[in-house]
C-alpha cells in the first residue's frame, strides 16, 4: 500500500460562526480561528476542517457562495485567511476548506445572468425547465429543506432547480465551460496551500430524467434523492473533477456522500476513486425514518449501531479508509443521540469518544465534542436560525404533527443543536463574544467549558487527548492507524468490543455503552492496560489467562491482548 501523508492525521471541523469571535459583533471569525490554534495545537490535531468562509448571503450559513474567490466579509478577509492557513502551518496544522460545488448562491453573478434571459451565455450554468402544462413546477421533486425543488422565475417563465434552499440553485455539470470555471476555482486555492478539501454534497451533481418520481409524503412530493443523488454517470464527472484538479496536488479529500450502496462507496473512495475518504452516515442516522415517516424517531438498539459500524469497517477494510465520526455540524450532539438524557456523564462520554476514535480510519472531532457539549432545547422556534429546522418545522405542522410535537422532533434532530456557539469559559457569552451571539449559547456553558476542561486531568478534553496521542505518538500508533479490524461480541446487546491487529500485535477495545455492572468474558490474555475511562482502579484482577471481568456502568479499556 502507498502511504499517504494523512492516514495517521486526526481531523478537527470549525463551524466558523460558531467557534471564536475576535471582533466582538456576534459571529465567529478566521481571527478568532488563529486566536485558538495553541488550543488546537494542544489537543493535537493535523487538520482542520474548515465549514465555508466564502463570500455569502448566508442564508445557509455560508453554503450558499455568491463569489468562490472572496471571503465573506462578516468572517475577515482573503489576507486573514492566508495568515490563517500560515500560522496554522507554523504549527504543524494545514487546513482543508469546504467545496460547495452542487450550487451557488442565487446571489452569485452566474445565476444573475442565467436568470435574465434563455439566451443568456450564463444560461446553461444552472438547470432551467418549463412548468407543465398546467403551470406546475417540472417534476415533484421535494428539495432537501422541504417543498418543490424547483423555483419559478417571472423573468423568464421557466423554473430553475434547487436540490436544497430555493436561495441554493444547482449548477449544471452537463455544462462544459461552467466544468472549467470550477476547476478554475478549486486551484487557485490549491495554489494558496490547502491541505486539502471537504467536498459538500456532491452526490447530488448528476441529475437524471427530470420525470416525477413516486410521491412519498402527505405534501405529495416525492424526495429528490432518488432522482439526482448518486445518478449513472456521475463517476466520469468526477474524475474529470480529479484529473483536472486534485490530482495534481498532495492533498486530501472527502467527499460527502449519501448512498447506503456499499459498491458505490467504494466506486467514490480510495485511490482509485475520485476522492480519499467519504463521509458515511449509517451509523450516525440510524435514528432517522425514511419516508413520509421521517419526523419519527427511528427505533434501534446496540447490536444494530454495531451492525452498521462494522459495515462501515468492511465497506473501506483493506486499501481504502474509513472517516471516524460521531458528529458534525449537520447533526445533533452524540451524547444526546447515543445515551439517555439522564446517562450523560463524564465516562459515557469518554466511552463514546473511545470507540469511535480507535477503529481504523480517520477520525473527526466536530468543535465542542471535545468538551462534551451537547444539545440545546430552546422554547421558542424563533430562537433557531437554521433554515433546515424552519423548513423541518413547516413540513411536519403541515403533515399534522401538533406544536409540542414538532418542537421535540427539533430538539433531537435541529442542525443549530451543534452550532451553538464554542463554550470557552463560564465568562458572559461563554467567552465566545462580548457581543450577544448570532445564535443563542446552551445554557450549561457555566459548566461546560475549555477552561474548566483544561483545569481538570480527568476531563473529556485530556481523554481526546490521549485517544490522539495513542494514534499519533505511542507503541501502538501503527497497531490502532493501520491494524485490521475485528468486531466482537456482536450480538451482545450491552457490549462493544473489538480487535485491532497488525503484524502479530493485537489491541483489544471493550466498552460497556451501559448504565449498569456487565460481565465480560473472552478468551484473550491480557498484557497490558493501555486506556480506561476509570483511572483510579485496580487493574491487577485483569491480568489473567482470559479476559473474565466486571466492567462498571459506562467502563471501557483498551488493552494489549495475546
Ligand atoms: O449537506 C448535505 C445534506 O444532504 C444535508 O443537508 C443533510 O441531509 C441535512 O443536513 C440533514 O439535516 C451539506 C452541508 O453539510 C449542509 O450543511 C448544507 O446545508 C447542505 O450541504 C447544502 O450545501
Ligand atoms: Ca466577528
Amino acid at each position: 500500500m502507498t502511504e499517504k501523508w494523512w492516514h495517521d492525521s486526526v481531523i478537527y471541523q470549525i463551524y466558523p460562526k460558531s467557534f471564536n469571535d475576535s471582533n466582538n459583533d456576534g459571529i465567529g471569525d478566521l481571527r478568532g480561528i488563529i486566536e485558538k490554534l495553541d488550543y488546537l495545537n494542544r489537543l493535537g490535531i493535523d487538520l482542520i476542517w474548515l465549514s465555508p468562509v466564502f463570500s455569502s448571503p448566508m442564508k445557509d450559513n455560508g453554503y450558499d457562495i455568491d463569489d468562490y474567490y472572496a471571503i465573506a466579509e462578516q468572517f475577515g478577509s482573503m489576507e486573514d485567511m492566508e495568515e490563517l492557513i500560515a500560522e496554522a502551518d507554523k504549527r504543524g496544522i494545514g487546513i482543508m476548506m469546504d467545496l460547495v460545488i452542487n450550487h451557488s448562491s442565487d446571489q452569485h453573478r452566474w445565476f444573475k445572468e442565467s436568470r435574465k434571459s434563455k439566451d443568456n451565455p450564463k444560461r446553461d450554468y444552472y438547470i432551467w425547465k418549463e412548468p407543465k402544462a398546467d403551470g406546475s413546477p417540472p417534476t415533484n421533486w421535494r428539495s432537501i429543506f422541504g417543498g418543490s425543488a424547483w423555483t419559478y422565475d417571472q423573468q423568464t417563465e421557466q423554473y430553475y432547480l434547487h436540490t436544497f434552499a430555493e436561495e441554493q440553485p444547482d449548477l449544471n455539470w452537463e455544462n462544459k465551460e461552467l466544468r472549467q470555471e470550477l476547476y478554475q476555482l478549486v486551484n487557485w486555492w490549491l495554489d494558496k496551500g490547502l491541505a486539502g478539501f471537504r467536498v459538500d454534497a456532491i452526490s447530488y451533481i448528476k441529475k437524471s430524467g427530470f420525470k416525477d418520481q413516486e410521491v412519498n409524503g402527505p405534501d405529495g412530493l416525492s424526495s429528490i434523492f432518488e432522482a439526482s443523488a448518486n445518478q449513472p454517470g456521475i463517476l466520469n464527472l468526477l474524475d474529470e473533477l480529479k484529473a483536472e484538479t486534485f490530482s495534481n496536488y498532495q492533498i486530501v479529500t472527502v467527499a460527502e456522500l449519501y448512498t447506503e450502496d456499499n459498491k458505490r462507496m467504494q466506486e467514490f473512495a480510495g485511490d482509485a476513486g475520485p476522492f480519499d475518504l467519504v463521509f458515511d452516515f449509517r451509523h450516525v442516522d440510524l435514528d432517522l425514518s425514511e419516508g413520509s415517516e421521517w419526523f419519527k424517531a427511528r427505533d434501534w438498539d446496540l447490536i444494530e449501531l454495531k451492525e452498521r459500524l462494522n459495515e462501515i469497517q468492511k465497506t473501506y477494510a483493506g486499501k481504502r479508509r474509513a472517516t471516524l465520526f460521531w458528529e458534525n455540524h449537520d447533526q445533533p450532539r452524540s451524547l444526546n443521540k447515543y445515551l439517555n438524557e439522564t446517562e450523560i456523564n463524564e465516562r459515557s462520554i469518554k466511552m463514546l469518544a473511545a470507540v469511535f476514535m480507535l477503529q481504523r480510519g480517520i477520525p473527526f472531532i466536530y468543535q465542542g465534542q471535545e468538551i462534551g457539549m451537547s444539545n440545546v432545547k430552546f422554547e421558542n422556534i424563533d430562537d433557531y436560525q437554521d433554515l433546515a429546522t424552519h423548513g423541518l418545522y413547516q413540513e411536519a405542522l403541515k403533515a399534522g404533527y401538533d406544536k409540542e410535537e414538532v418542537m421535540e422532533v427539533v430538539w433531537r434532530r435541529s442542525r443549530d443543536n451543534s452550532r451553538t456557539p464554542m463554550q470557552w469559559s463560564d465568562a458572559e457569552n461563554a467567552g465566545f463574544s462580548e457581543a450577544e451571539p448570532w445564535l443563542k449559547l446552551n445554557p450549561n456553558y457555566q459548566q461546560i467549558n475549555v477552561e474548566e476542561n483544561l483545569k481538570d486531568d480527568n476531563s473529556v478534553f485530556y481523554f481526546y487527548k490521549e485517544l490522539i496521542k495513542l494514534r499519533k505518538n505511542s507503541p501502538y500508533q501503527e497497531i490502532i492507524v493501520d491494524g485490521k479490524y475485528q468486531p466482537l461480541l456482536k450480538s451482545d446487546p450491552n457490549l462493544i468490543a473489538y480487535l485491532r491487529e497488525k503484524e502479530g500485535e493485537r489491541l483489544l477495545l471493550a466498552a460497556n455503552f451501559k448504565n449498569k455492572e456487565v460481565e465480560i468474558n473472552l478468551d484473550y490474555q491480557v498484557e497490558e492496560i493501555i486506556l480506561s475511562n476509570y483511572p483510579e482502579f485496580d487493574y491487577r484482577a485483569l491480568k489473567a489467562k482470559r479476559l473474565d471481568y466486571q466492567l462498571s456502568p459506562f467502563e471501557t479499556i483498551l488493552l494489549k491482548v495475546k
